[in-house]
Order: structure tokens, then C-alpha cells, then sequence
């Protein structure tokens, strides 16, 4: 009887639009460390993106869409619809040996979407937490999963290199898997992408998480990796050798969007689906596990509160979508996924409780004006950094990182060739969304403004000021004292970090070879 309750709910349900007649597929792709000019729809014309761009010109593109600074926070928003104060992944990243993941009485999008009726599959990153088996993605809604539990890793032989550890780090469910050796990451988990499509039952819909490790660096002493032929084709036009293989592991990303769009055509899904695109944070354009990767003119790194880390390359696209072909400047946050793909999905978003994430489908698919006023980047209890939004304004407080990470960055082997605005003329001509989603900003100033602890807070007009060239709050005292106030709010609503001193019997050495759930395989007194 509840089946069929539940299946007059979905026939009543309109899911994402009118125009579907069954729920909708979901095919979500979240690339690594990824910059806001390393995809050509942002303005980039050292690295062309077309599969990339070709979805995110005839979709959506969200040029005010936000993201955490960092992998770990950035993942727990997506599954769970909250923002990481919310869920005690404020601080850091999820290291090899720390016993800790993301809470086990956190509801995830995979399960949210599997009371739905939706086919689960996971595949590439999960930097979730691994301690115990509990924390795994087929312990927590997929119904499969192939790819990596760490946050990088080799993208030839698939091991990850810590500070206290070397090893395996490849999973089919939990399984590990020992013959992938040779076989590179982005196209492996393309491969496995497509074996999902192709072998699904399309009676039932399909959630398709593809969490590729491009464009991140691999291992430290290695950090750069692609195939060769692909790195051949930059060698006339990007000098810097290090920007020369990021464009090649760039293009694999593109040509794998290409290929899973190709693979849901030829099944018959690409109609009925739901594509959502985007980067988990900006790029490492300096300092620690830099990749090269580009986040100008937007000023910053990965790490960062400012725009370069946190202001999100993406887009959705779909044939279900009311208005597409088009620049969206309404504010977004990455929790707020799990409500807009739950709603699209056939779910009731009023059953949602305790999430902050809100239902943007409306807005995505018709243009209306987003339910979303503010957005809280983060509040890390290590040291107060902080910053949040409102509207058009942002605070930042004690947020200083040094030279490497504050500043601005051009592209290595940038040169100021006026062909680069040209050439996008010219492509705007064929599609009117691409040229609005280009940010254009005035040359940087020549000293960064200083938000640290002895500086004071910042603030400034994102609207007007999207580099954040100019510290406002001298000027707008009652604009500050209002955001000051907004994040004491927050403040109050945070819980406790979850982050674990780090366990050395995680180490490989005695796991034969393997970083595993080691607190299930030989507990040590670390293990909770
Ligand atoms: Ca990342």
C-alpha cells in the first residue's frame, strides 16, 4: 500500500518540469581544485573547454554560485545540504590517518534520493572519512561505488601519498582494487561513468555521481600527471611546462563530460536529464599543492575566504529547463543541491528539516528571483576566519594567508593579448550567455587589502567589486556592523569540529600496502 501511495505522490509530483513525465536522471560531476579561468566559457582562451562549454552555453551558467575553499567541507555540502559549521567539517581537510568522517547521523543525497526510487552510483572522490566501514559511500545510500576514499592520489598506479604513509587507494565498493595499474584516473572513472549509463535499467531513475580527481595535483613529488598526447597538443601555444600538463589533464575532464553526454544520448536519457557541473573549490593557483590551475581576476587561492576560492565554476544544464542559453546572477551555495534535486526528483522539499540549503529549481529552470539572501562561506573555529555574504556585500575577518594566497594571479605563460577579449567577441556572437559570464575587473592594485586579525574586518560590494580590489568598511560602517552582527548569529549555531589527531597504525605499511578502515581491520586506541 505505501508503494502505491508512494507512486500516486510521484504521478501527481510534477518533478523538475511539466514537461517530464517521469523523474528525472541526475548525472552530477564535481571537478577537483578546478579554476575559475581554466574553462573557456569563463573567458580562458589558453585552454579551449568545447564539451564544457557547449553544456554550460545551452544551460545555465552560475556566475554567482559558491563553494567552500577546500575539498572535505565543500563534499559534506553537497551530500548533506548544510554548510560545514552545521556539520562539524569547519576546519581542515579529512587527512589519511585522522579516525573521523562525516557524521553517521548526517541524511546524504545518495539516500535522499534513494527514497525516491533512484539507482545510486558513486564513482571517483570521496574524502568523506574511511576510519570504519560505516563511513564508506555504499554504507551511506550509493548503490556502488568505484573510486578513491582520500583526497588525491596518483592517477597512474592509484596510490596516495601522506605525510605518514604511502599505498593503495583504489575501491570497488569496498573492495580493493589491485588491476587498474597504468590505466589513467579521469579516463578509468569515464569508463566506469559509462558502464553505469550504459548498463542501466532506465525503467527506475539514476543519480550518477561522478567526482573526478582532475583537475587536482597528484602526488607531492609529482603533482602534475596526463597523458602525453594530450600535453602534446599545447606544446605552440602554453610555454610553461607545469600550465602545459594542467591544460592536458584539463582537456581529459572536458573530453569525459563529452563522453558521458555522448554515452546518455545513445541510451535515450540525455532528454530526461538533469546535469549538474562544478568545481568542489578554486584553484591552487599558488602556494601548497598548487596545479597551476587559474582563478584571474577573481583574487585568490584554493584555502582562501576570497572570491578565487570560494566563487564556483559551474553550471547545470538540461533539456527540462524553462529558460536555458543564459547567464544566472542569483546567489547560490552548493548546499543547496540536496533541496533542488530532491524537489526535481519527485520529492516533497517541505519534508526537508534542518538543512540550509534552499530549493533553487525555480530559479534555475525559469529564471525567477532566488530565495537566497545570504550564505555563510565558513566560520573556522581554528584562528576565527570567517566570511559570509549578504546580498551584494561580503565580510571577511581574520582572513590573511600571505603573499602566495592573497593576491592576484594571471595564468602562467599569460600574456595581455588582446585577441583574448576577440576571440570571445566572437564566440559571444553565437551564444549571448558566454560573453556576460566573463568578470572583467580594472588591473589589481599593488598591495592586497588586509583582512587579518591585527587589520580589522572587510568589507566589500561583490556586485561592483567581484576582485575584491577595494576594502569598504570605512564607508559602509552600517553595512559592517549589520554582517558583524549576522555572524555572531551564526556563530551561536555552530557545532563542535570533528577533525581527529592523526593515527599512525593507519599507515599502509601494516595493512598490506593499503590505506583502509583501519579502525574495523585492527582498532587501535585511537579508534573511537
Ligand atoms: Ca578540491
Amino acid at each position: 500500500m505505501w508503494k502505491h501511495l508512494f507512486l500516486t505522490f510521484l504521478s501527481l509530483h510534477c518533478f523538475c518540469e511539466s514537461k517530464s513525465t517521469s523523474q528525472p536522471n541526475i548525472i552530477f560531476i564535481v571537478a577537483d581544485d578546478l579554476g575559475w579561468d581554466d574553462v573557456s566559457f569563463h573567458g580562458s582562451n589558453q585552454i579551449p573547454t568545447p564539451n564544457i562549454d557547449q553544456l554550460a552555453n545551452s544551460g545555465v551558467i552560475l556566475n554567482n554560485y559558491y563553494v567552500s575553499p577546500i575539498c572535505s567541507p565543500s563534499r559534506s555540502a553537497i551530500m548533506t545540504g548544510k554548510y560545514p559549521i552545521h556539520t562539524g567539517m569547519q576546519h581542515s581537510v579529512l587527512m589519511a590517518g585522522q579516525p573521523f568522517g562525516l557524521g553517521l547521523q548526517e541524511k546524504l543525497l545518495p539516500q535522499y534520493l534513494k527514497e525516491l526510487s533512484y539507482a545510486t552510483h558513486g564513482v571517483g572522490k570521496w574524502h568523506l572519512g574511511f576510519y570504519k566501514y560505516d563511513y564508506t559511500p555504499t554504507k551511506r545510500g550509493f548503490d556502488s561505488f568505484f573510486g578513491y576514499w582520500l583526497g588525491a592520489g596518483d592517477y597512474w598506479d592509484h596510490s596516495e601519498q601522506e605525510p605518514d604513509g604511502w599505498g593503495l587507494d583504489l575501491r570497488n565498493n569496498t573492495e580493493p582494487v589491485y588491476n587498474q595499474w597504468g590505466n589513467y584516473r579521469t579516463n578509468l572513472f569515464t569508463d566506469q561513468a559509462l558502464d553505469v549509463i550504459n548498463s542501466h535499467n532506465t525503467s527506475q531513475p539514476l543519480f550518477l555521481y561522478l567526482a573526478h580527481e582532475a583537475v587536482h595535483s597528484a602526488l607531492e613529488h609529482d603533482p602534475l600527471q596526463a597523458p602525453e598526447n594530450l600535453i602534446r597538443k599545447f606544446k605552440d601555444t602554453i610555454q610553461d611546462e607545469k600550465r602545459r600538463i594542467f591544460a592536458a589533464m584539463d582537456t581529459a575532464l572536458d573530453q569525459s563530460v563529452g563522453k558521458v553526454l555522448a554515452a546518455l544520448k545513445a541510451k535515450g536519457m540525455y532528454e530526461n536529464s538533469v546535469i549538474v557541473f562544478t568545481t568542489d573549490n578554486g584553484g591552487p593557483a599558488n602556494g601548497v599543492s598548487r596545479n597551476s590551475a587559474c582563478n584571474y581576476p577573481l583574487r585568490g587561492t584554493k584555502y582562501t575566504l576570497w572570491e578565487g576560492g570560494l566563487r564556483g565554476t559551474a553550471f547545470v544544464h538540461s533539456p527540462l529547463l524553462k529558460s536555458k542559453g543564459r547567464v544566472s546572477m542569483d546567489l547560490m551555495h552548493l548546499s543547496d543541491w540536496v533541496p533542488t534535486l530532491y524537489g526535481c526528483g519527485g520529492g516533497n522539499v517541505s519534508d526537508l528539516i534542518g538543512l540550509d540549503g534552499v530549493d533553487m529549481w525555480p530559479t534555475l529552470s525559469q529564471g525567477l528571483a532566488s530565495p537566497r539572501k545570504e550564505l555563510v562561506h565558513n566560520i573556522d573555529p581554528v584562528g576565527w576566519a570567517a566570511a559570509l555574504r549578504y546580498q551584494n556585500w561580503k565580510l571577511v575577518v581574520n582572513a590573511s594567508y600571505g603573499p602566495d594566497r592573497d593576491g592576484w594571479y594571471p595564468p602562467p605563460s599569460f600574456q595581455q593579448n588582446p585577441s583574448r577579449r576577440l576571440n570571445f567577441s566572437n564566440s559571444a556572437a553565437l551564444n549571448p550567455s558566454l560573453k556576460s559570464a566573463i568578470v572583467t575587473c580594472p588591473p589589481p592594485p599593488a598591495k592586497p587589502a588586509e583582512c587579518g586579525h591585527k587589520d580589522g574586518p572587510c568589507l566589500f560590494n561583490i556586485d561592483k567589486d567581484p576582485c575584491e580590489h577595494t576594502n569598504v568598511a570605512n564607508q559602509e560602517k552600517d553595512v559592517l556592523e549589520m554582517m558583524l552582527q549576522l555572524l555572531e548569529k551564526y556563530k551561536k549555531t555552530m557545532v563542535p569540529i570533528r577533525n581527529k589527531p592523526y593515527d599512525h597504525q593507519a599507515n599502509p605499511k601494516f595493512h598490506n600496502g593499503l590505506w583502509t578502515a583501519w579502525c574495523d581491520e585492527a582498532p587501535s586506541d585511537k579508534c573511537d
